[in-house]
């Protein structure tokens, strides 16, 4: 007989054997209903004189994949999910956690404090809060060193990261896997465990397993190194000292109390955001939910180049077959070299075999022409930034792909439309815009034209996810959201040094403020001759302030080509370790005098501010003018693009912790100071000071 306990368990009485089965799509959080049900469930079990086990099981397509991420905002119901699982862990009679698809967070947390835990084969266990600046607050921090230890425990709590079935068999995490059937094979063993004695095992009785006492610090340090900034992996490492010197009960107040706390900090708060701005980033306006991508089973590539050959390894890697189409045989050896090379990089470091490189090269097929292309599903082209070309090679795709492909351009500023509009069908095409590493980088901005299908916006959206990005989708705008936004931050960065400040200055604040690395030392890893190749096909479109500040010039000028040449906005010593150049303070001051601009003092607040403030306002003309779609697809952009802090949860929500009031007050103030024209306060900043409302409102 089934009892419906709330609308998302039920609970199965077969004979001695009671099954509560969770079902609350899409991934069986532990909603407010979830836990009333599964309390309500363990009432009925350990009143019934008849039950002897229970098995905790979930309906669709995995185990509790954690705490209802939705509920943290709201007022907390009980039962929270410590109360459950203190119930839990005071049973009688034993319970048994039968796991498939993903245990994670606290549905794990679950796990670990019934008596026995199997597995579906596949299935995969973690303890990702830390994803979210948290840290597991139900029993995830006290339990886990008692059964894996701390070693084991301490680096799937502090990292996040997930292991399989046969990893936690074998340190202990799961007591059984099974290949088939995880409910019958669940009841089955229920009646083992009984016809065995039944018998409880508390994790909570564990004592916590000796460890190597110089292993905190080690990896506190290294998490320190590895999470710049990020707090939760930090107190990870204090909780694990806590527990493993203080007695069950106690440990657990103290790890719940930390979470708490973690709960409402800014970082979580932000880490939060960015997880739903992610997924809402994949719901398209104009794509009714349930559009089929069309399918893609082989890609053409065309050019050769960095950008090429780094795309062409995201569909190889997920072994789909790529033709790359380049114009001579020697660029097309050099990229097949190139990409051995970087799997070869992979088979150093254990992580890829021989035999797989071999699989993989064996999908590349160069070519000089489109005549292979009569299958090919999706063909993006990556030649050279020059709008003549690029028509000339969609035209030649189109007339070579079968009718249903999808033609993308992997094109960074030009205008979409044009190029959409040298297509016999248009509806076909979008942009897909890769960053550099293209095998390496998250983001991908996938471009919106005007007639693209809305099948084709989800093939290139769900293609994105498939190769392992980050797609998010942007409309034509002259650099669309990254770039155009970076834009602002680098004309910033230039001025400053005009006024006064010095390179290392503006990156000592930016890195400070959490970006990995600063936009001058990002010069000098790019490279000056490309830097001036950039600036020289944006010359047209530039201020005359823009036009005159042509530091970038003169530094390729004088051979300072960044890194590669030893020297560029820094000197480099032989380990590659930037210096400050004095070379660089005089070439400054004569091009100060130059320009008869006065060398002034700069605060680190106004290089913040200026860089910064600059790109929000950038980034809320963007939104006016539906360039994104939301605020947080920004956020998602910069965060997963050029390294914007993902604890402080990306520049729209930044601007909305800040206020918009205070952040119009500066563009106002360096309205007056650097120009109107640079400065000038967004129309939509304007409208939401006067509202009282946010970006993300
Ligand atoms: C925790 O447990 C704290 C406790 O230790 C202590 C408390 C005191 N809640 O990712 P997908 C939604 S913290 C609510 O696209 P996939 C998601 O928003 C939690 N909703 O699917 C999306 O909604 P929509 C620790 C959630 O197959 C839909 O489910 N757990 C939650 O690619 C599908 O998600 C985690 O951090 C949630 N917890 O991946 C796990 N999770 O359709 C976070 C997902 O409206 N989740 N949703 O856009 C994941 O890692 C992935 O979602 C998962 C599935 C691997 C489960």
């Amino acid at each position: 007989m089934t009892l419906a306990l709330e609308k998302t368990v039920s609970l199965e009485r077969a004979g001695e054997i009671f099954v509560a089965t969770v079902d609350n799509p899409p991934v069986n959080a532990l909603s407010h209903s979830v836990r009333a049900g599964l309390a309500d469930a363990i009432d009925e079990f350990e009143r019934s004189d008849e039950a002897r086990a229970l098995v905790i099981v979930c309906a669709g397509r995995t185990f509790i994949a954690g705490a209802d991420i939705r509920e943290f905002n709201k007022p907390l119901q009980e039962p929270r999910l410590g109360t459950l699982i203190d119930r839990l862990d005071r049973c009688e009679k034993p319970v048994i956690a039968a796991m498939h698809g993903t245990a994670l967070g606290g549905g794990l947390e679950i796990a670990l404090a019934c008596s026995y835990r199997i597995a579906l084969e596949g299935a995969r266990f973690g303890l990702p809060e830390v994803k979210l600046g948290l840290l597991p607050g139900s029993g995830g921090i006290v339990r886990l060193p008692r059964l894996i230890g701390v070693e084991n425990a301490l680096t799937m709590i502090s990292e996040g990261g997930q292991i399989g079935t046969q990893e936690a068999l074998q340190k202990g995490l799961v007591d059984e896997i099974v290949a088939n059937d995880l409910g019958a094979s669940a009841v089955a063993f229920g009646r083992f465990v009984v016809a065995s004695g039944g018998l409880v095992r508390r994790t909570s009785d564990l004592s916590v397993p000796d460890f190597d006492a110089g292993l905190l610090e080690t990896r506190r340090a290294a998490l320190a190194k590895k999470h710049k900034g990020l707090k939760a992996p930090q107190i990870a490492v204090d909780l694990m000292a806590m527990v493993a010197g203080t007695p069950f009960a106690e440990a657990a107040e103290k790890e719940y109390a930390a979470c708490k706390a973690l709960i409402a900090s800014p970082q979580s708060q932000a880490l939060r955001h960015l997880f739903s701005a992610e997924r809402a980033a994949l719901k398209i306006k104009g794509v009714p939910q349930g559009t089929a991508p069309r399918e893609v089973h082989k890609v053409a590539i065309v050019g050769p180049g960095t950008m090429g050959r780094g795309i062409a390894i995201c569909f190889l890697d997920i072994g789909v077959p790529v033709v790359l189409v380049g114009r001579g045989r020697e660029s097309l050896d050099k990229a097949a070299a190139t990409i051995r090379k970087i799997y070869g990089g992979k088979v150093k470091r254990g992580t890829m075999s021989e035999a797989e490189v071999e699989t993989r090269m064996a999908l590349l097929e160069p070519a000089l022409d489109y005549d292979g292309l009569g299958d090919a599903d999706l063909a993006i082209e990556a030649v050279t930034e020059d709008l003549e070309i690029k028509k000339q090679v969609l035209a030649g795709l189109e007339a070579a792909l079968p009718e249903r492909a999808v033609i993308a351009s992997n094109t960074s500023f030009l205008d979409i439309e044009v190029l959409a509009s040298c297509l016999a069908r248009p509806k076909n095409f979008a942009g897909m815009h890769f960053f550099n590493p293209a095998n390496v980088m998250k983001l991908l901005e996938n471009v919106r034209a005007g007639a693209t299908a809305p099948d084709v916006l989800a093939t290139v959206t769900a293609t994105g996810k498939r190769i392992g990005k980050v797609p998010v989708l942007v409309g034509r705008s002259e650099g669309f959201v990254a770039n155009r936004m970076l834009s602002k931050r680098s004309r910033e960065a230039q001025f400053l040094l005009e006024d006064g400040a010095t390179p290392q200055q503006v990156d000592r604040v930016l890195v400070e403020f959490g970006f990995p690395i600063g936009p001058f030392a990002l010069a000098d890893l790019a490279g000056m001759d490309v830097m001036a190749a950039t600036r020289a096909a944006r010359l047209a479109s530039m201020t005359p302030r823009e036009q005159a500040c042509d530091i970038v010039d003169k530094l390729a000028a004088a051979g300072r080509l960044g890194q590669k040449s030893g020297a560029g906005y820094y000197r480099y010593d032989e380990n590659r370790k930037p210096l400050p150049d004095p070379v660089v303070d005089d070439m400054l001051a004569s091009h100060r005098a130059e320009r008869g601009l006065p060398r002034r003092d700069i605060g680190d607040e106004e290089i913040l501010e200026r860089c910064l403030y600059a790109m929000v306002n950038e980034a809320a003309r963007i939104l006016d003018e539906g360039a994104a779609e939301r605020a947080g697809d920004i956020d998602v952009i910069w965060t997963n693009g050029f390294g914007w802090p993902a604890y402080l949860g990306g520049p729209m929500f930044w601007a909305d912790q800040i206020g918009l009031p205070d952040i119009r007050k500066a563009l106002v103030k360096y309205s007056g100071l650097v120009g109107e024209t640079y400065f000038k306060p967004a129309a939509l900043i304007d409208r939401l000071v006067q509202t009282g409302g946010g970006f993300l409102d």
